[in-house]
């Protein structure tokens, strides 16, 4: 029988959409049967497991699973909390869920920066990274632990100020709350555990992280068309962001134009495009890269 690998997904949340998004596009066929917590994957030989997140570090570590996915905020407080469940590695950052673990208090508050934290009680569901940043500020404080609305914590007065995670900040503002520290920044990873794996294992993980890599980067990447008057192809080209050598192809019927086409390895704004436009730039295509290799 073939080895298969086994990978610790989050069953529901905001990290299963894009976990299952990135394996659907590194080629893996996830037909999951309305509440099955496993599934096996077509395409290559890989199981998925469908857990809530805060276990996925442990399934790891423990070798129930070979792999998971997971923010890095989770992964450090397991850490923290569990250091018999160290001993995980990070084999790739994923580029999706990014949040940020902040402080904030409310906005009248006394509380404005980290120096004001000591003595207050402050709100978390990440026990484990506050007292090690507390630590490393020499700030001595009381923790509020708490699983979920953290954010109401101060208008109920259990908490004076709070540590949570942070995306669009609307939570914050809904709240009356406004940050004033960055505790850390925290993005999905794909994690393995430390133990030894056979050769075929070890060879599924390089053929799983080459497509991964090609998707990740793909993401990031556009490819632009345009036409451009002859006489502006060197300003053109080199406005274009990221870009390798571009194509550049004439025009059928059109002596003072020619075609550029080119893969650009970064964020092509707006801005951008109306630079292009203002030297003589027309019919300016940008499209989206599904899979690259190579
Ligand atoms: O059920 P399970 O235990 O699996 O899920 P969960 O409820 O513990 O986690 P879930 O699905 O909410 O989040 C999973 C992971 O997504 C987190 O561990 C982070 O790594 C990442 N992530 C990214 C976030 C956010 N963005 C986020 N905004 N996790 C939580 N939030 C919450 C935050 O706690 C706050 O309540 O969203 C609110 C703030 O959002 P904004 O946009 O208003 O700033
Ligand atoms: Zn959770």
């Amino acid at each position: 029988m073939s080895k298969s690998l086994r990978i610790a997904l989050q069953k529901k949340g905001r990290l299963a959409e894009g976990s299952i998004k990135l394996l659907e596009q590194s080629g893996l066929g996830i037909f999951r049967n309305p509440g099955a917590l496993t599934c096996r994957a077509r395409g290559l030989p890989i199981e998925l497991l469908f857990v809530r997140d805060d276990d996925i570090p442990s399934l790891v570590a423990k070798g129930v699973c070979d792999l998971g996915i997971a923010g890095e905020n989770v992964l450090l407080e397991e850490a923290l909390a569990s250091p018999e469940d160290q001993g995980l590695q990070t084999v790739r950052s994923l580029g999706f869920s990014f949040c940020t673990l902040k402080l904030a208090a409310p906005k009248d508050s006394k509380i404005s920066g980290v120096e004001d934290l000591r003595g207050a009680r402050i709100a978390t569901s990440y026990p484990q990274i506050l007292a090690k940043y507390l630590k490393e500020n020499d700030i001595i404080a009381d923790c509020v632990p708490l699983k979920g609305a953290v954010e109401i914590a101060p208008a109920l007065e259990l908490a004076d100020a709070i540590c949570d995670l942070v995306s669009s900040g609307a939570t914050l503002a809904a709240n009356g709350l406004v940050d004033f520290a960055t505790v850390m920044k925290s993005e999905a990873v794909l994690v393995r555990s430390n133990n030894v794996w056979d050769d075929e294992r070890e060879a599924l993980l390089r053929r799983l992280l080459r497509r991964m890599d090609g998707v990740i980067a793909s993401r990031a990447t556009k490819y632009i068309m345009l036409n451009a008057p002859k006489s502006a192809i060197g300003e053109i080209t080199e406005l274009l962001p990221g870009a390798d050598a571009p194509t550049i192809i004439p025009l059928a019927g059109r002596e003072d134009q020619m075609a550029i086409h080119a893969v650009c390895r970064e964020t092509i704004f707006w801005d951008t495009l109306e630079e292009l436009e203002a030297r003589g730039a027309q019919s300016i295509l940008v499209l989206p890269i599904e899979k690259m290799m190579g």
